[in-house]
């Protein structure tokens, strides 16, 4: 099954940042409940985006979450106190997001990732920044695994993040991160490929367009998992759509189930 990282808990977001800013918690489980109710698998927290004020809004959001979902957390910084605050805080084995093979940040991840229980993404990232070419990102995916299973986590519990980079900065970054995506999922037998899906359009006209055909192609090269908005309707009717489409949709018994209930629909 697709995992669908729920990406709207982020303060990045104007309307999510007024409602931590305001500690209104309503406004924050209405919009938890519905992306659990349209079929979200994780619930990302990010927060981010108030400068100074991380661990305090983190704190009462991860509370305020928890309060409406049963699902799991996927736990959203770059700051590995603040993960490993929020990790002591969930319920339920959380995704890690993230860790990538910057020194300082990794140095720091290690640690704290040595004998827990948890999901991890692993950005394909390093001190010399973004990926430029295929070979960087099926490089770097090569070398965090192996770094991850020295320290005894599973293959199964990774899930690698290429780095989505925008069409409008390079016109060849969609089949540099998709090729990228078949290497890993064939070379690197069982582990996962996932990142932020709407980084992609970044920067062009009418971006859940591209979104959705890129999510496709994505899944035709073997991703998934996708940080993405699961209140997007036709973004999710096109995911279960590929997900049948792939075989892994017996009898297409998904697919059907979400005709009769009106959620693809022509
Ligand atoms: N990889 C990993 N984690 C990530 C990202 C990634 N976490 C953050 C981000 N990228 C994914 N999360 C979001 C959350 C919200 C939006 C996009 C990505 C979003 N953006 C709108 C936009 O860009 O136009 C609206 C912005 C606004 O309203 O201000 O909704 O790549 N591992």
């Amino acid at each position: 099954m697709f995992t669908v990282i729920g990406e709207r808990i982020n303060t990045t977001l104007k309307k999510v940042q007024a409602a931590v800013a305001d500690r209104d918690a309503d406004y924050i489980k209405d919009d938890v409940k519905q992306q659990t109710e349209a079929g979200a698998t994780y619930i990302d927290v990010n927060a981010g985006a108030r400068i100074g004020h991380e661990e305090e809004d983190m704190r009462w959001l991860l509370k305020v979450v928890q309060e409406a979902t049963d699902l799991p957390l996927c736990l959203d910084s770059p700051d590995p106190a603040i993960l490993e605050m929020a990790y002591g805080m969930v319920d339920k084995t959380p995704m890690i997001n993230s860790i990538s093979l910057e020194k300082e940040r990794f140095d720091a991840m290690i640690p704290f990732l040595k004998g827990k229980e948890c999901k991890i993404i692993a950005l394909c990232m390093d001190d010399s920044g973004m990926p430029k070419s295929f070979e960087d990102i099926v490089g770097r995916a090569r070398s965090i695994v192996q770094e991850l299973e020295n320290i005894g986590m599973k293959r199964e519990d990774i899930f690698i993040d290429p780095l989505i980079q925008p069409m409008s900065v390079d016109s060849q970054n969609g089949v540099m991160v998709m090729k990228a995506v078949k290497a890993i999922m064939t070379e690197i037998e069982g582990v996962h490929t996932t990142g932020g899906l709407s980084n992609i359009s970044y920067g062009l006209p009418q971006r859940k367009i591209i979104n959705r055909n890129f999510l496709v192609m994505m899944m035709a090269h073997g991703f998934d998992a996708a940080i993405m908005d699961p209140l997007d309707r036709d973004i999710m009717a096109v995911l279960r759509t590929s997900e049948m489409l792939k075989g892994e949709d017996n009898f297409c018994m998904n697919y059907l189930k979400a005709v009769r209930a009106g959620d693809i629909k022509a």
